[in-house]
C-alpha cells in the first residue's frame, strides 16, 4: 500500500503534524517551481465510468471510508500494481479527502456509488509528480487506474486544519502562519520549543515543497491537501 501514501508530513496534517514531521528523514530534495508551467492550463483528470451501479443509496464524499479494488497502469498500458493480485486479494481501504492518497484519487473517487467501476486518467501532477515514487513510479508519470468501489461508509470527521492555520482568514497559508501553527502544536504536545525551532525550518520547507504547487510562497485553500472542510 505504500504507493498511495504521500509524504508522511502531509498525510497527517490533520492529526499530529509536528511530531511526525520531526521524525522525517532530513533529506533535502531540490525542487524549483517550473516557470514554464505557470499560468498554463492545469493538466486535468479524466474520469470514465466503466460500470454504473444498479442501485445507489449513497455517494462517496470527503471523510468517507472507501473500500476499493484497484489496478494501476502506466500510460503505455503495463500494469504496475493491483489490489486483486495481492495475497488474499484484500481490498484497499482508506479515508477520502484527508490527504491519504494521491490527488487523482481524492478527486476521481468522489460522488461514486457502491458497485460502480471507474477508469481514472491521472496526470503526473495529480499523482506522484516530478519525484515519482520509489522504483515503481518514475518522475513525471501519467497513470491510469481502474477502480471498483466495494463499500463506502462514514469515516471520522477531521477538524478543519486549514482554518486553524489561516489566522487572518485570507484563504492562504503563509510560512509565518504555518510556523505559528507548528509552534502551537509543539506547545500543546509538550515538545521542547528549542527542538521545535530547530526542526521547524526543515518541516516548513518540506511542507511547502509538497503543498505550494504554484510556488508563490503561500498555500492556497485549493492547494492544501489536509482537512479543510467546515462540514462534511
Ligand atoms: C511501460 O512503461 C513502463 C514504465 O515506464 C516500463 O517499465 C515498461 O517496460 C513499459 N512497457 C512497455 C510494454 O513498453
Ligand atoms: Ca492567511
Ligand atoms: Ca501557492
Amino acid at each position: 500500500m505504500y504507493l498511495f501514501v504521500k509524504c508522511a508530513c502531509v498525510t497527517v496534517l490533520g492529526l499530529n503534524l509536528l511530531s511526525v514531521c520531526l521524525s522525517l528523514p532530513q533529506q533535502q530534495q531540490q525542487q524549483q517551481p517550473d516557470p514554464s508551467n505557470q499560468g498554463a492550463g492545469e493538466p486535468h483528470l479524466k474520469i470514465e465510468v466503466l460500470t454504473h451501479a444498479t442501485d445507489c443509496p449513497r455517494k462517496s464524499k470527503d471523510s468517507d471510508i472507501l473500500v476499493i479494488h484497484y489496478e494501476g497502469f502506466y500510460d503505455n498500458g503495463t500494469k504496475f500494481d493491483s489490489s486483486r493480485d495481492r495475497p488474499g486479494a484484500i481490498p484497499f481501504q482508506f479515508q477520502l479527502g484527508v490527504g491519504q492518497v494521491i490527488q487523482g484519487w481524492e478527486k476521481g473517487l468522489l460522488e461514486m456509488c457502491q458497485g460502480e467501476k471507474r477508469k481514472l486518467f491521472v496526470p503526473s501532477k495529480l499523482a506522484y509528480g516530478e519525484h515519482g515514487s520509489g522504483p515503481v513510479i518514475a518522475p513525471n508519470s501519467d497513470l491510469v487506474f481502474e477502480v471498483e468501489l466495494i463499500q463506502v461508509h462514514d469515516g471520522p470527521k477531521p477538524p478543519n486544519v486549514f482554518k486553524m492555520i489561516d489566522i487572518d482568514n485570507d484563504d492562504h497559508l503563509t510560512k509565518d502562519e504555518m510556523s505559528m501553527y507548528l509552534a502551537r502544536q509543539a506547545h500543546a504536545q509538550g515538545i521542547p520549543v528549542d527542538l521545535a525551532a530547530k526542526q521547524q525550518e526543515k518541516v516548513l520547507d518540506n511542507l511547502f515543497k509538497f503543498e505550494d504547487k504554484d510556488g508563490d510562497g503561500k498555500i492556497s485553500h485549493e492547494e492544501f491537501s489536509g482537512p479543510k472542510h467546515e462540514e462534511l
